[in-house]
């Protein structure tokens, strides 16, 4: 069997892309290495002093670990000299990171990303991930600005994540299906392992952090409640699968066919999951992927983006999944 690497299969697609070609892929190759460079270092985490909290909490009041950092100066280092973005919104910084220097100014793109999702996992040798957002450039020349990531998700050019987990694999989207890439350590290169992947229009996998149940919406515990009945036509109950690091969940459920929620709660009001670069790249990939992703009542992909780390509640999977936990969320709306 001909074995396709993540750089041969861009060059190929990139006649896909209705816009900058060689600048995309160029970009998309960056990331690929730089999440090489990121996945070795995940894999002697246990070896290497580099495990443990820097002390320091980041922008969102949470504890940052040293893998998160080091994740996010590798792709901001390799996205800088890529010359391929003009500006870098991360988890990690509170601004935007714009980038004026040579090689970036003529470039086209902006990328959001979550250097390393699901950080709570490093210390436990449990998957986390990379995710990432791409946007064209609304703003003229020059370094990007705010109003290039203050888009819609339906602007999206690509996303895509890596999960760095028994083994890496980098997925990825343009807007014309989803492919899978598995890093193949021999060769060091990423594979075409998953090609065109399509999400099964139903599942029997629930994932949500029930340790929150008294604090969901009444829609979100009905929806619980349903998945735990006992029913033979519909395959209940359904198995809990909780990871913690959204990626890994997301990506298991991707294959499996499942539902992944992360609602409201009275602690987290808005919900916890940032739309920016989490929700709306894992929308895009999963929408590609014939899934679906809403916030309980609409489109994910079309929220308006108000603010750089804005928190959405998240609803995405399996469409038949999806639609039906909605369908709770509006009948138990007045009481939530
Ligand atoms: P992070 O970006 O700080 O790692 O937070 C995002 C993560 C997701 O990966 C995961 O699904 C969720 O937060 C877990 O949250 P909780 O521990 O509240 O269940
Ligand atoms: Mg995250």
């Amino acid at each position: 069997m001909r074995v396709q690497t993540l750089g041969q299969f861009i060059i190929e697609k990139q006649n896909d892309f209705p816009y900058a070609k060689g600048e995309l892929s160029r970009l998309l190759r960056d990331i690929g290495i730089a999440a090489k460079i990121v996945n070795r270092e995940v894999n002697k985490a246990g070896l290497v002093e580099i495990l443990g909290e820097t002390g320091e909490v980041n922008v969102q009041g949470e504890q940052v670990k040293k893998l998160d950092i080091f994740a996010n100066d590798q792709f901001i280092a390799a996205l800088k000299v890529g010359g391929e973005v003009c500006a870098i919104a991360s988890e990690e910084n509170e601004d935007i990171i714009p980038i004026d220097n040579e090689v970036s100014k003529n470039a086209k793109y902006v990328i959001a990303m979550d250097p390393l999702d699901g950080s709570s996992n490093i210390d436990v040798n449990v998957s986390v991930g990379t995710i990432f957002s791409i946007y064209r450039r609304v703003s003229l020349s020059g370094p990007g600005t705010m109003e290039d990531f203050m888009q819609r998700g339906t602007e999206q050019v690509a996303a895509g994540y890596i999960i760095y987990g028994s083994s890496c694999m980098l997925v990825y989207t343009t807007g014309k299906g989803v492919n899978g890439f598995t890093l193949d350590p021999s060769i060091g290169e990423f594979c075409l392992s998953n090609p065109n992947i399509k999400t099964p229009e139903t599942g029997l996998i629930y994932s949500l952090n029930e340790g929150n149940h008294l604090h969901f919406p009444d829609g979100v515990k009905k929806y619980v409640k349903y998945c735990q009945e006992e029913d033979v036509a519909t395959n209940r109950p359904y198995s809990s699968r909780y990871i913690g690091s959204g990626v890994a969940d997301i990506h298991r459920n991707l294959l499996k066919g499942g539902i992944y929620i992360y609602p409201t709660t009275t602690k987290s009001p808005k919900g916890k999951l940032r739309l920016l670069y989490e929700c709306n790249p894992l929308a895009f990939i999963i929408e590609q992927a014939g899934g679906k992703a809403t916030d309980g009542k609409g489109r994910i992909m079309e929220k308006n983006m108000k603010e750089l780390h804005q928190r959405t509640p998240l609803f995405i999977g399996s469409t038949q999944m999806v639609e039906k936990a909605m369908e709770f969320m509006l009948k138990f709306e007045a009481v939530s």
